[in-house]
């Protein structure tokens, strides 16, 4: 048998997951995430099972991603069908953890990305550290931030949110405490301490344990930025305007780390997946299940990865790694709004589950 990268134990009636794939920074397979849902729907309904904690292997990475790598072979090997699982798959684990029932704690140290993300923000804690940090990347790979992102960027302020999901922007523990996407900050070096005090208490005393390890977050990161971040991201405006805005804004703030990142965001990265993003932001408010959020997510990626830009993406990303995607079509004005619409038309795609 291969070597698993995903393990399991029961420790004083709690259940422990470990994600065990440093090299490739957790990216979940296929494998591990079908073992990790069937562990899941398992320990629910265990009455011997209190709470469910959630820790990688390496304190360098939570979790990186869906092996989207493992999913372009796919495509090529076997064909389309058969990768919708691998996104199907993912999106399950996604639900399962919204709707596990008991405290589900993310010990989430180093990288938290993508897929990562998805696994971390559907639990009932979520804990960082200085040294996490949260981007959803997906524009950069021809797809769209998904694993609930519409509902978890949702909650942001709207500026905020398309900031991070339009244009990958990567953030900080202290970031993700102030736009609630972490629930406490305890010091990386305490993880461990952390993880094992949870693993021998009950589910009436997690609160308190994570008090007792918790530290100040400080100052966000983002919090200077914010006035930045609103006039480019700001109000009832197109994507075509943001570039713009955020190009003009470039010229008189030539250091603006932010800015930059952001006109090169809008230059590089795949236009359909910022445009759909961007749209995916506008519905938000009418999206408030995390079940509706996942079935719209899984239909959105049926479409996206039948696209060329999501293989030609990887390729550049993480096959080739000339970071020179050739997407199609290549400017954001050329993505119109019948483009759009047909993309979010879920008319006779199967159900989720
Ligand atoms: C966008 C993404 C991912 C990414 C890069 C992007 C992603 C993902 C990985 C990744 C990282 C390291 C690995 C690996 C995959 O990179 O989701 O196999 O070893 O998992 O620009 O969405």
């Amino acid at each position: 048998m291969p070597q698993a990268h995903i393990h399991f134990d029961v420790i004083n009636g709690a259940g422990l997951v470990t994600l065990d794939r440093a090299k490739a920074l957790n990216a979940l397979t296929v494998e591990m995430v079908t073992d990790l849902r069937q562990v899941l729907l398992g320990w629910r309904d265990d009455p011997a099972i209190s709470h469910v904690v959630i820790a990688s292997s390496a304190p360098r990475a939570f979790c990186a991603g869906g092996d989207i790598r493992q999913a372009r072979e796919t495509i090529i090997a076997k064909g389309f069908d058969e990768a919708d699982g691998f996104f199907r798959g993912e999106y399950l684990v996604n639900l399962a953890i919204a709707e596990f029932g008991k405290p589900i704690i993310a010990l989430c140290d180093g990288v938290v990305m993508g897929g990562g993300a998805g696994l971390a923000e559907h639990c009932t804690h979520i804990i960082m550290s200085e040294t996490t940090r949260f981007a959803m990347p997906e524009t950069s790979i021809g797809l769209f931030p998904d694993v609930g992102a519409s509902l978890f960027l949702g909650r942001c302020p709207l500026p905020v949110a398309r900031l991070l999901g339009m244009t990958g922007y990567i953030i900080h523990g202290a970031d993700c405490m102030m736009l609630g996407l972490a629930t406490s900050m305890v010091a990386s070096e305490q993880m461990v301490g952390l993880k094992q005090s949870l693993l021998n208490c009950t589910a009436s005393e997690i609160d308190q344990v994570i008090v007792d390890f918790k530290m100040d977050p400080g100052v966000p990161a983002l919090n200077h930025h914010m006035p930045v971040i609103n006039r480019i991201f700001g109000g009832d405006v197109t994507p075509e305007q943001m570039q713009e805005r955020a190009e003009d804004m470039a010229l008189m703030r030539p250091n603006d780390k932010l800015v930059s990142h952001v006109v090169t965001a809008f230059a590089t990265r795949c236009p359909v997946s910022i445009k759909l993003f961007w749209r995916l932001l506008q519905m938000s408010d009418g999206i408030t299940d995390i079940g509706a959020a996942l079935t719209l997510d899984y239909h959105l990626a049926m479409s996206m990865i039948r696209r060329g830009d999501y293989i030609e993406g990887v390729r550049a990303v993480l096959v080739d790694r000339d970071n020179a995607p050739k997407w199609s079509p290549n400017r954001l004005v050329l993505v119109d709004k019948a483009l759009l619409d047909a993309l979010f038309d879920e008319n006779g795609l199967p159900p989720l589950c």
